[in-house]
């Protein structure tokens, strides 16, 4: 863990930053809403049996004997129930004569899309076990999967669960090293992957990563290939089978084991910033009973009628929570989309929503931000009067960002979700309720019903109002992770040594006078100079209320005088042209003006592009080196590594 930096005595800028811009939910939301006030009070006078009654959202073959076995840190949710993952999201569904409702619209990059129903995706799940089970894939085997965005990633998924597989989804844009890494730490035995996907307008292969990582991994058994770009591939005779083979002649019927309600149903690695990626363990009982209320709750979802998009990758796990798991339990409609938001046009995502009438959409700050660059006149030039609530997630939002995306993509009328959570906690946890809440752009606002979390010091007290500090968790929640992968004492020194008892998320947070919470990005990235707490968030949420700015990056770099000195790289919207003469200055005094003279960035510098997870979230420590002047750390977790190339490129303008 890194030094935390909130050294004592030292005055922290948590509260500079003002914001009082409100936007209370629209009545007609309000009267129909899923969750109410009357929500958050059922899980304040009985959290316990809160959750039991979500729990009731599932269909389970043995209902539990115990709520919650809390032996810290180690729980266990709903212990003596038995359930099927898969059955939960489509077969029960089927069952209750919904088997024709639309689980997903995929559209292809290319323009290429397919319509597939919960009875078609229950027959594909069918098939894809029982050709899992012929590849030699038992119950609790790690399976690896590695795949475009496309139909057949989350049948893989559904597969592994039903058979009581464990998945191990690894982002398609990740490296062979990477696949790698993960194969051997998970000790997978099979891998499912694709020909290739399309990205950018061109076939982008996969294959070639699979047989460099499995080359010299003999515990690799089977690699089972999707054809979907029709690219040539190498093969490698009894151990790659194409699935249009092996998955397309089995039969539509496979009986569901029950599974125990703590059986593993995932791992998912999280690269952290430096050390070793750490394998996420999920269950199956806690885990969707979290995402399916959240999904519901949160996104106010009604399954007859709306169209719910997440535009995210499936290998982040907000692709795992809700593309996935809560859609379907809760037997939604979801839209599914492969590829970037610039291809063939800037205007993609929005054609997207009017084209499917998509009514609740929820996307990354980073998206936001590039098409705040990219003007508000590309999403005018679309009907999005479908879209009623929208959501937030990865990064804090800054508030510039929220009021624009309420503005031009919600028609001032929808309201905006900024939801916090992590891999590690599985699904939603500190967010407004959309027929609550009222909105303050910015701000996750308060925990979900059944959440207890909080704002502490450096000495685990509960700041006051107006007050900052780390979030923390009290208590534990369903949807948890359940240890790392292998190795249960880096779980405890990694989220429960920082405060004794207490989940340590590792955010730093403050609570406004309203009593609601703010995140404020990584401890470690906050700044300390000449003695003063710094976070980046605010900086970069000063920086992007300027109107030339679209994205903002902000780092310490070591110096001489003041510990540390703020460096900024900043994108400009579309509408600013180059930033004219002078921007430097003014974007500086800017900053100064927002939040005080000790913010003042020290070098601010313009670049095209900024280097970024598959999450969308910003690598401050590669701008870090940049700024210091030093060789570049890994790279292999960042989504396009020439974006580095660039940057440095740019740097003897600095000044
Ligand atoms: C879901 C996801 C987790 C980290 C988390 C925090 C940041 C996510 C946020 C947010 C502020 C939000 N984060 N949502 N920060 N406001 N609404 O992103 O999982 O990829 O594991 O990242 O992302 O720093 O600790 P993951």
């Amino acid at each position: 863990m890194a030094e935390t930096p909130q050294g004592q005595g030292h005055e922290t800028l948590s509260n500079l930053l003002q914001e009082s811009r409100r936007f209370p939910p629209p009545a007609d939301l309000a009267a129909h809403a899923n969750a109410t006030a009357g929500t958050y009070e059922a899980a304040d006078t009985d959290r316990l049996g809160f959750w039991e009654e979500q729990a009731r959202r599932l269909t389970w073959d043995r209902p539990w004997d115990t709520v919650l076995e809390w032996n810290p840190p180690f729980a266990k949710w709903f212990t003596g129930g038995t359930l099927n993952a898969a059955v939960n999201c489509l077969d029960r569904h089927v069952e209750a004569g919904r088997g024709d409702r639309v689980a997903y619209y995929w559209e292809g990059e290319p323009g290429d899309t397919r319509t597939i129903t919960y009875a078609q995706l229950t027959d594909e799940v069918c098939k894809a076990s029982n050709a899992l089970i012929e590849l030699g894939v038992a119950k609790g085997d790690r399976v690896a999967i590695y795949m475009p965005m496309i139909p057949e990633t989350v049948v893989a998924m559904l597969a592994c669960a039903r058979i009581g597989a464990v998945h191990m989804v690894v982002f398609g844009g990740f490296s062979a090293d990477a696949l790698g890494t993960r194969l051997d730490d998970s000790e997978a035995k099979v891998v499912i992957t694709a020909d290739g996907g399309y990205r950018r307008g061109k076939a982008s292969s996969l294959k070639p990563a699979v047989d460099e990582a499995v080359a010299d991994r003999p515990a690799i058994e089977h690699v089972l290939v999707v054809r979907r770009t029709g690219q040539a591939v190498d093969w490698t005779d009894g151990r790659d089978v194409w699935w249009h083979d092996t998955v397309g002649r089995q039969s539509t019927e496979h009986a569901a084991e029950a599974h125990d309600a703590e059986h593993p149903l995932y791992i998912m690695y999280t690269s952290g910033t430096t050390a070793k990626p750490k394998g996420i363990l999920h269950t199956t009982g806690g885990y969707l009973t979290q995402v399916a209320f959240t999904h519901w709750a949160v996104f106010d979802l009604k399954p007859e009628t709306d169209i719910f998009w997440t535009a995210a990758d499936i290998g982040w796990v907000t692709g795992h929570s809700y593309i996935v798991y809560g859609p379907l339990c809760n037997g939604a409609t979801s839209v599914m989309y492969e590829g970037t938001p610039d291809t063939p046009h800037k205007g993609r995502f929005w054609e997207i929503v009017e084209k499917y009438r998509v009514s609740i959409a929820y996307m990354a700050p980073t998206a936001i931000r590039t098409f705040m660059k990219w003007g508000e006149d590309i999403p005018a030039g679309f009907d999005m009067s479908s879209l009623r609530v929208l959501g937030s997630v990865g990064e804090p939002i800054n508030p510039e960002a929220y009021t624009w995306y309420r503005k031009n993509i919600g028609g001032d009328r929808t309201p905006v979700v900024d939801t916090w959570w992590q891999t590690e906690t599985g699904a939603i946890m500190v967010s407004p309720l959309p027929g609550v809440t009222a909105g303050k752009p910015g701000a996750a606002m308060r925990p979900i019903p059944g959440i207890v979390a909080d704002v502490v010091d450096e000495e685990a007290k509960s700041v006051p109002d107006g007050g900052g500090g780390f979030i923390v968790v009290r208590e534990p929640w369903p949807s948890m992770l359940r240890g790392i992968w292998g190795d249960p004492q880096r779980y405890q020194d990694t989220y429960w040594s920082r405060f004794e008892g207490l989940y340590f998320p590792g955010d730093g947070a403050k609570r406004d006078e309203d009593g609601d919470i703010w995140l404020l990005g990584r401890v470690d990235d906050v700044m300390l100079v000449s003695g003063h707490n710094i976070s980046t968030t605010e900086v970069e949420s000063a920086l992007v209320s300027h109107p030339k700015v679209a994205e903002a990056a902000v780092v310490g770099a070591s110096d001489p005088v003041t510990g540390q000195g703020i460096v900024a790289f900043v994108i400009l919207r579309g509408e600013a042209g180059d930033g004219g003469d002078g921007l430097v200055k003014e974007l500086r005094d800017h900053v100064s003006a927002s939040l005080g003279p000790i913010a003042k960035p020290r070098q601010i510098m313009v670049v095209p592009e900024l280097p970024k997870t598959r999450s969308g979230k910003i690598m401050r420590r590669l701008l870090r080196d940049v700024a210091e002047n030093r060789r570049l750390g890994d790279v292999t977790t960042l989504t396009d590594s020439a974006v580095m190339d660039v940057i440095a490129a740019k740097l003897p303008e600095a000044k």
